[in-house]
């Protein structure tokens, strides 16, 4: 295919070429104590690692800002077509070791800082993570960036500068407490302020309608607020450091005139009121994933971040191509990071008829060949829905446009099945229950060119379940693209030793080509390869186990098997039917001291949703019950269970190239995709893990002998559901579950508080276990059985481990904008010389 092509030509063969920058040891070290006296005004004497970090970035940041103009410059000359990628989540992680790898000077770098007595992995331990997202749907916008520069396409994200990223998390006797979360506490040295392209957004108010001379109904939106969106701009350097684009995030202020009245006629202390709810918009992150926040303010984010992009856009297009209005969509293709930007639509509506003054039917043209909308999830709980009354209040003429875009659509409905009135309000964008609603997800689709989901399974179901009758309106519009990772943060830069390992026995330009590592494959049987891969995995374990010790102060076996879940809490991802197994490995032990089982320590890393009382139950049991296994001497020199707090970006960097096995067991047909599956298996870890999402494909890329497979299908669990599930027969006939469950009830694992685990065991049966982690409980058990007897043999798992780093080409993010290039964006490289 042409465009993955050109995709890969546009990567190829600048694996370690960084061509124009070239940047020795001596020029470095020199910029380095420069920045270090005139950018932080200190010296190399008072400097700790917080300076160093801050001296060494800004060293960084002048090679970048200068690739940064070159590739604006150049994509200006061009003219060229970008794609803007709109997300209300970007999760960044930290920056400096992911742009030294890319410029080709981490080495350097790291012997520089040495010869001045500076530690380059204590510096980089300084950088707060960038965690202005929930989970894998904005770590998925971040990997994108890093394609996206990588393959020297011209792209732009757009976000918001929140304040507050997602909270830190604290565990207090076993239970998460949030804390705000300060990225920019220190100051970020990676942001640039740009005052010069401040933008103002509408909000509240009333809409006019006016009558003009030619009888030309005209509408007039008279907002009742005003506030400025300040653009701070994050260069995203590619592999390689050609091609530097840009992330762009919009903060709230308020707009000093607009509160000039009510200033000057005495209302001093009203005015700075006024302030604060501007500047209230940009404060903090929604911390829910796959929920909807249903909150006035998150509606207000939303449309802040996307007026301000769209103006941006415009402002941008109409500088190279004045009031022509008719290539607007040649140059511009947005992408929806799921429906959270969808009110875009109405707005760039909004533009084109109330200001450009273009009919409805040109402009309808225009936005239906602008925009494109990615769909995360099926969970009804997480599509997001809004109020009419709530729109109309914040967004009078916005809801006016929903009503026509609707009326529009619905004729075409007609047509399609003329008087069919169930088919109509189950497409309707208005939600006609007792609170009237606006559906955000039938508003892309009917707004965009192309739909798509994250992994073929994901896609099959949007199309068949979730919009079945719009696939009929629309042939060929629902489309698939599989998610994917970089592999430059998530195996060159994190997990430098088995990079090392891979480059030395097929070289070095893996990074840019991933399916390269099938070249792998060939030594899986190899007896000095597989010493060589396992004895870098015991080399992060060793790694790992040092860190756990650091943060828990748990002692850990290093030769036992790695045993990691790392996600958002959830109960389709069924952290809890995890547990429940341990905890049957454990009575399984006590009542059989001999129960042959290779030692294996449990970790876990997630976040519930403050909100989210099970969530938080879940990992309240976690801990409750690491803390009766690690201290009960019967077993724990067999089984350990640890929960390291806090899990974000920096600290998955530590885990996953210390993981033997990676969990990924959500109830099929709910997980989107998951990437950390990726991740895992790409690092050398063995997948137990159901049929859904992304798994199916990586079961197929790694084979059947590879992966540990277990539990229901989609069509199973759709079975059971019709015909009925109840959790009490699993219950009453599998005396382990029984056993298990009723443990949770007694006051063995929380002494002194007998219940207080309760809600676990109900959740899974008077409950009615919806996500089935009973159902799917004895082949999760047989799949850890089968597991287990597998590690035993060295070389039969050396072999599996190895394969599945060499199978995982598919699954890097470059292949995934490779195919949105080709399926959807329709975008040409450009070079930067
Ligand atoms: C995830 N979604 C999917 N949502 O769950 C995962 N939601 O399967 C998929 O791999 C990933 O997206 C990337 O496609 C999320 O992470 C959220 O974080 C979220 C945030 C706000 C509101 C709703």
């Amino acid at each position: 295919s042409t465009a993955k092509e050109t995709a890969r030509k546009s990567t190829k063969a600048k694996s370690a070429d960084t061509s124009s920058i070239t940047y020795s040891k001596a020029q470095i070290k020199q910029s380095i104590v420069k920045h270090l006296h005139s950018t932080l005004g200190t010296d190399e004497n008072k400097a700790n690692n917080h300076a160093w970090w801050k001296a060494t970035s800004a060293a960084m940041q002048e090679l970048v800002l200068e690739r940064l103009r070159t590739t604006q410059k150049t994509h200006y000359i061009n003219d060229t077509r970008a794609v803007h990628y709109f997300s209300a989540e970007f999760l960044m992680g930290r920056l400096l070791s992911n742009n030294m790898h890319n410029f080709n000077l981490f080495e350097t770098a790291d012997a520089a800082l040495k010869e001045l007595g500076v530690e380059l992995t204590d510096v980089l331990e300084e950088e707060p993570d960038m965690a202005l997202g929930n989970g894998g749907l904005g770590r998925l916008a971040a990997c994108f960036l890093d394609s996206l520069a990588t393959m020297d396409l011209p792209a732009i994200g757009y976000g918001i500068h929140y304040e507050h990223g997602l909270f830190r998390q604290e565990i207090k006797n076993g239970a998460q407490i949030e804390r705000p979360d300060s990225w920019r506490h220190y100051g970020n040295p990676w942001e640039i302020c740009r005052p010069e392209s401040i933008q103002e957004v509408p909000l509240f108010g009333y809409v006019e309608t006016k009558y003009g001379a030619n009888g030309r109904v005209k509408k007039e939106w008279h907002p009742g607020n005003i506030v400025k969106g300040v653009p701070w701009d994050i260069p995203i350097v590619g592999y390689g450091a050609k091609t530097v684009n840009v992330l762009r995030l919009w903060q709230s202020e308020s707009s000093d005139y607009f509160n000039w009245d009510v200033f000057n006629s005495g209302g001093y202390v009203d005015a700075q009121r006024e302030n604060i709810q501007a500047e209230t918009i940009s404060k903090v992150l929604y911390p829910n994933d796959e929920t909807r926040a249903g909150k006035e303010l998150r509606l207000i984010q939303q449309y802040f971040f996307c007026a301000c992009s769209l103006k941006d856009i415009i402002r941008r297009y109409k500088r190279a191509h004045g009031d022509d209005w008719s290539r607007f969509s040649e140059q511009v293709v947005i992408q929806l990071n799921d429906t959270h930007p969808a009110i875009a639509i109405p707005e760039l509506m909004r533009i084109l008829v109330d200001r450009v003054e273009l009919d409805w039917d040109t402009a309808w043209g225009i936005c239906t060949k602008t925009f494109a909308y990615t769909n995360h999830t099926l969970l009804p709980e997480a599509l997001e829905r809004w109020p009419v009354r709530m729109i109309e209040k914040i967004l009078p003429r916005h809801i006016e446009i929903i009503y026509e875009i609707n009326h529009r659509f619905l004729s075409l409905v007609e047509k399609k099945w003329p008087g069919n009135n169930v088919i109509k309000a189950k497409l309707s964008i208005i939600e006609e229950s007792t609170e009237k609603m606006v559906r955000m997800g039938n508003l892309s689709v009917v707004g965009s060119f192309a739909v798509n989901g994250v992994a073929e399974i994901h896609s099959k179901l949007v199309k068949e379940n979730l919009f079945p009758e719009f696939e009929a309106l629309w042939p060929g519009k629902l489309k698939n693209v599989t998610n994917g990772i970089t592999p430059r943060r998530w195996l060159k830069a994190c997990n430098p030793l088995l990079s090392e390992l891979i480059g030395k026995k097929i070289g070095n330009d893996w990074p840019s080509d991933l399916t390269r590592l099938n070249k792998l494959s060939e030594f899986a049987d190899n007896t000095t390869f597989q010493n060589q891969f396992m004895k870098v995995k015991q080399k992060n374990k060793e790694a790992l186990a040092a860190e756990i010790k650091h943060l828990t102060g748990i002692s850990v076996d290093t030769k036992a098997i790695f045993d990691i879940q790392i996600k958002r809490l959830h109960e389709y991802k069924r952290q809890h039917l995890n547990l429940i197994h341990i905890m049957a490995l454990y009575k399984r032990l006590l009542e059989d001291p001999s129960y042959d089982m290779h030692p294996r320590v449990f970790i876990f890393g997630a976040k519930a949703a403050p909100g989210y009382t099970l969530a938080k139950d879940i990992i309240f049991a976690i801990n409750k019950v690491a803390d009766k296994i690690n201290n009960d001497p019967r077993v724990n020199h067999i089984i350990k269970v640890v929960f390291l707090p806090n899990y974000r970006v920096s600290l998955a960097e530590k885990m996953i190239p210390a993981a033997d096995v990676s969990q990924q067991i959500s109830t099929a047909g709910k997980e989107a995709s998951g990437t950390g599956n990726m991740k895992l298996a790409l690092n050398g870890a063995i997948t137990i893990g159901t049929l859904d999402g992304a798994n199916i494909e990586i079961a197929e890329e790694v084979g059947d002998d590879n992966i540990f497979i277990f539990g229901m299908t989609v069509d199973e669990v759709t079975e059971l559901s019709k015909k009925g599930y109840n959790p009490f027969d699993i219950y009453y006939h599998n005396n382990e579950v029984k056993a298990v469950l009723d443990w949770l009830d007694t006051d063995y694992f929380t002494p002194g508080q007998p219940g207080a685990l309760s809600s676990l065991k109900n959740s899974m049966l008077s409950g009615g276990d919806p996500y089935m982690c009973l159902a799917d409980y004895e082949s999760y058990s047989e799949a850890n059985r089968a597991l287990n007897i597998a590690y035993r043999d060295k070389s039969r798992w050396a072999k599996m481990a190895i394969l599945n780093t060499a199978k995982m080409g598919k699954f890097t993010s470059d292949r995934s904008i490779a195919d949105y290039v080709e399926r959807i964006w329709k975008l040409t490289p450009c070079t930067v010389e």
